[in-house]
């Protein structure tokens, strides 16, 4: 069968500071390859929309897989399922991914026969068991599988990430994948899934808490593949298990393979084991992102992060001393004021790291999705992409948006200005020299991309498809088995804390 796999367009973050490739999509596409069927990939971060009519006439796709990772694209890729049933309407139409899994219903409503299904949790094993199943009335007894008729059973998870290695070659111009100077940039996967479970973050309860490795064999395989010089590390958090990232290494100089790494990672996890991290700097890991989140005790209590500020500080000071480009995140929220801003202001200015500032955002699949839904004050998807509020602002939501950006543009200048420039130039020089312009281009983009009028102005259009609120919108905490994309039969722990504090869950 001719098959299309669809990722959506960028969202207001990839406007500027990174592109990367769409590797749920690529691993899908190897699957639906060794099944037998034809595939194609088109990336909308890269294309435009009438690249995908031209795609649609030209390739004639029987079947078109779409990607929703992000809840903010979930208005464009309805109208994108219309726009195919529109033109080919004996076409099978369907939707997987990170958010679409939480909303399976919803979306099949919204759409209304323009998706025939959608495909909740990882997308491997189930996807080519869909395309055979088209036409049978047992398509909705899959697992993980959600029409309009009907519910399967709860996804499976994969048993082997060695399985269906990335198919990089449907990806194309891949010179366009980057972030910040690791320009192009490829990404890989060496784990899935993460045994914390912070309130605000669903990629635990996408995976049952679970977390799986790759062998350190594929997972050099994989990297060998790649032509790219550089490569972004998926994994939620990289090396909570040392002797894995140790194995990978050392299959890595084994096979001599020679790249500029940059992963995530916690920072306790650093702590724990800074010697595994220092290994990789031999390697050529430099970058790192430490998702630090809040400042004070109160905010990682109420991120239910375990971590403390002290450790925070040493992670930096680890970071530091291994001579890492570190990034970090600071969640703003809604309720802050201009002098909580103007902390911030402060702090990042003090260090050198660069700091990058989220807004706040319970999203379908999070603990403080039921516990703050009551306060939403908008139900257009496209405003849940951290960068916009859409919980009440203590401040006018203008001045609100005018503390946020002037934040951000403090930070940005801080590595994307005129000094980081001096600093980045015979390198910029380089990239250009080689038609690689995506870094250098980034460099002046901020403000056509970040500025209150447009942010304010996003919570005035015409919302089409609306958000639906939880089920019981409450304020009570919701046991992990309601917020469970994947259940794996192994865990029965029913309470979010089951885990020592710094210590996951099932990290096995
Ligand atoms: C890598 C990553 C990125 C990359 C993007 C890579 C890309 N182009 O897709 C970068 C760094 C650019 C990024 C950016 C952002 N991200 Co991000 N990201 C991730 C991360 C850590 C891993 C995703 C990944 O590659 N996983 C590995 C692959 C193999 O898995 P996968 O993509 O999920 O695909 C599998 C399944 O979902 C499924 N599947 C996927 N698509 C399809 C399609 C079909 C048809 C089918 C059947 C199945 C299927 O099958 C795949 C194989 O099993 C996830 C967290 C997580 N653990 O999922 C957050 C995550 C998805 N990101 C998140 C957020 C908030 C963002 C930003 C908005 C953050 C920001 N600061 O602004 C931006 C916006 C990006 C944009 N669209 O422009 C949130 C999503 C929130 C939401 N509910 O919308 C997540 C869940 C992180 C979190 N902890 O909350 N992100
Ligand atoms: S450590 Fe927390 S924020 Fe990071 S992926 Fe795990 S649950 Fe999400």
């Amino acid at each position: 069968m001719r098959v299309l796999l669809v990722h959506p367009g960028p969202l207001m973050y990839s406007e500027i500071y990174l592109r990367l490739e769409p590797l749920g999509l690529e691993r899908v596409g190897a699957a639906l390859r060794a099944a037998g069927h034809e595939v194609r990939l088109l990336d909308l971060q890269i294309f435009r929309p009438r690249d995908y009519v031209r795609e649609l006439e030209a390739f004639k796709p029987e079947a078109i897989g779409f990607s929703l990772n992000y809840l903010a694209n979930v208005p464009e890729v309805i109208d994108l399922a219309l726009e195919t049933k529109r033109r080919l309407p004996r076409s099978f139409v369907f939707a997987g991914g990170h958010s679409g899994s939480f909303i399976a219903p919803e979306l099949l409503d919204h759409a209304r026969d323009a998706l025939d299904c959608v495909v909740r949790g990882e997308g491997e094993v189930i996807a080519p068991r869909v395309l055979e199943a088209i036409g049978d009335r047992g398509l909705e007894t899959l697992p993980g599988v959600v029409t309009r008729h009907g519910v399967g059973p709860a996804p499976t998870l994969l048993d082997d990430l060695d399985r269906f290695p990335p198919a990089r070659d449907l990806t194309r111009r891949r010179r366009k994948y980057f972030i910040g100077i690791l320009d192009p940039c490829a990404s890989a996967e060496f784990t899935r899934g993460c045994p914390w479970d912070c309130s605000f973050c669903s990629a635990w309860t996408f995976y049952g808490r679970s977390y799986r490795k790759a062998s350190p064999e594929a997972a050099a395989e994989d990297l060998a593949r790649i032509a790219e010089p550089n490569v972004f590390l998926v994994d939620d958090v990289a090396f909570i298990h040392p002797e894995h990232g140790f194995a990978i290494g050392r299959e890595l100089e084994r096979r001599g393979i020679e790249k500029q790494y940059y992963l995530e990672t916690r920072c306790d996890v650093l702590l724990r084991n800074r010697e595994v991290f220092t290994y990789w700097t031999r390697l050529g890991l430099r970058y790192m992102f430490l998702g630090i989140e809040a400042l004070d005790e109160e905010g990682l209590r109420l991120h239910r992060k375990r971590v403390t500020p002290s450790q925070n500080l040493e992670a930096l000071e680890v970071a530091r001393a291994l001579d890492l480009t570190v990034a970090v995140n600071i969640i703003a929220d809604p309720d802050w004021d201009e002098r909580r801003f103007a902390i911030v202001r402060e702090w990042a200015a003090s260090i050198p790291e660069i700091v990058h500032l989220t807004v706040n955002t319970p999203y379908p699949g999070t603990e403080t999705w039921f516990t703050e839904s009551r306060r939403l004050t908008t139900a257009d998807y496209r405003l849940f992409d951290v960068q916009h509020a859409v919980l009440p602002t203590r401040l006018p939501l203008r001045r609100f948006y005018e503390e946020l950006v002037r934040t951000q543009a403090v930070l940005a200048r801080k590595h994307l200005g005129a000094a980081a420039l001096r600093d980045a130039a015979g390198l910029a020089l380089r990239l250009v020299v080689k038609g690689q312009t995506n870094f250098v281009r980034s460099l002046w983009k901020f403000n056509s991309v970040y500025h209150p009028d447009r942010q304010q102005g996003d919570h005035e259009k015409p919302v089409t498809y609306a958000m639906r609120p939880p089920v019981v919108p409450g304020s009570a905490r919701p046991r992990p088995s309601e917020l469970y994309v994947h259940v794996p039969a192994n865990r029965r722990e029913d309470a979010p804390g089951a885990a020592p504090p710094g210590e996951p869950a099932s990290a096995a």
